[in-house]
């Protein structure tokens, strides 16, 4: 995927070194953009292998609701480790947020489904420009250990040459980890798009993806922390040439949200049959470690 390099590559090239929360300075850039057609194949990164049980479980898993990394755990998931409680809690877990959105004093819920409202707007309303979801709820992100990174996410339909439509999702991300974060963030946005075409019928089209802060994580002048920097690792990725991208299939008994949960139940295999992934040939793995 030519595309993630170039943004490995931008931000190589134009970052300025910026200290950060973590205590490991990063360069970072501001407002970088760009899209990958669906049409093409599934965007899962070639020039390093990236797990794809894991971008399956942790998406069902938003799309659940869950605040819990119960299933996490038992997928082997460990993504939201450093963020749990001792009881598994995640307070901002996305999940909670687009699926039960705290809704103001006063209006008649208690919470919104945000995901339910949008799939039935693309259904109802396909046009709409209205189609957005948002994981960015104040009351928590201001005391929230990890506030959400992938915030506001919108779908949008378009028209081809053949005047057929096709679905397409924008993500804004307000921070974004070119080295680890970002490659999960395509997946998981792509798998979101290819879901929600699938349960509306309109084929998916574009992912587009707006990075407000891309920084890539690196040692600090006097050489120290080195054990967190991810510039050898990117360089190493960029001399790798892309292969062809994976196809995704989806089962046809994927009809609505609530198999989603019927399907979270069952074992690895039959989720990952039913989220059907061919065709994926990655380099090997390049081990970048997180600063938390
Ligand atoms: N980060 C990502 N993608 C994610 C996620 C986290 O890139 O999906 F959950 C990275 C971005 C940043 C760090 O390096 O995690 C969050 O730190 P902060 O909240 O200070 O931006």
């Amino acid at each position: 995927m030519e595309q993630y390099l170039n943004v490995a590559r931008y931000v190589l090239e134009h970052g300025r070194r910026k200290e950060s929360r973590t205590g490991v300075d990063t360069l970072s850039t501001f407002n970088y953009n760009y899209e990958i057609d669906l049409r093409k194949g599934f965007p899962l990164l070639t020039t390093k292998e990236i797990s794809w049980k894991n971008i399956v479980i942790e998406n069902l898993w938003f799309l659940s609701g869950s605040t819990n990394i119960e299933l996490l755990r038992q997928h082997d998931c460990k993504f939201w480790e450093p963020w749990a409680d001792e009881g598994g809690y995640v307070p901002s877990a996305y999940g909670n947020f687009w699926r039960s959105f705290p809704a103001p004093n006063g209006t008649s819920v208690q919470t919104i489904d945000q995901v339910a409202w949008v799939l039935d707007q693309i259904k109802n309303d396909p046009m709409s420009r209205r189609h957005v979801v948002s994981a960015w709820a104040p009351s928590n992100a201001h005391d929230s250990q990890l506030p959400p990174c992938h915030a506001f996410w919108i779908i949008n339909v378009q028209m081809d040459d053949e005047n057929n439509p096709f679905l397409c999702l924008h993500l804004t991300q307000r921070s974004a980890d070119v080295a680890l974060g970002v490659p999960y963030n395509i997946a998981g946005y792509a798998f979101i798009l290819e879901l929600f075409a699938h349960l509306t019928g309109i084929q998916a089209g574009v992912f587009a993806h707006t990075l407000v802060d891309a920084h890539i994580y690196t040692s600090k002048p006097d050489g120290s922390l080195a054990e967190y920097d991810h510039v050898p690792g990117l360089k190493e990725q960029l001399t790798r040439t892309p292969r062809e991208l994976p196809q995704l299939k989806i089962d046809s008994s994927i009809k609505s949200l609530d198999d989603i949960d019927r399907i979270l139940e069952s074992n690895i295999d039959e989720i990952l049959d039913t989220f059907h992934l061919s065709g994926y040939n990655p380099y090997q793995a390049i081990k970048f470690n997180v600063a938390v």
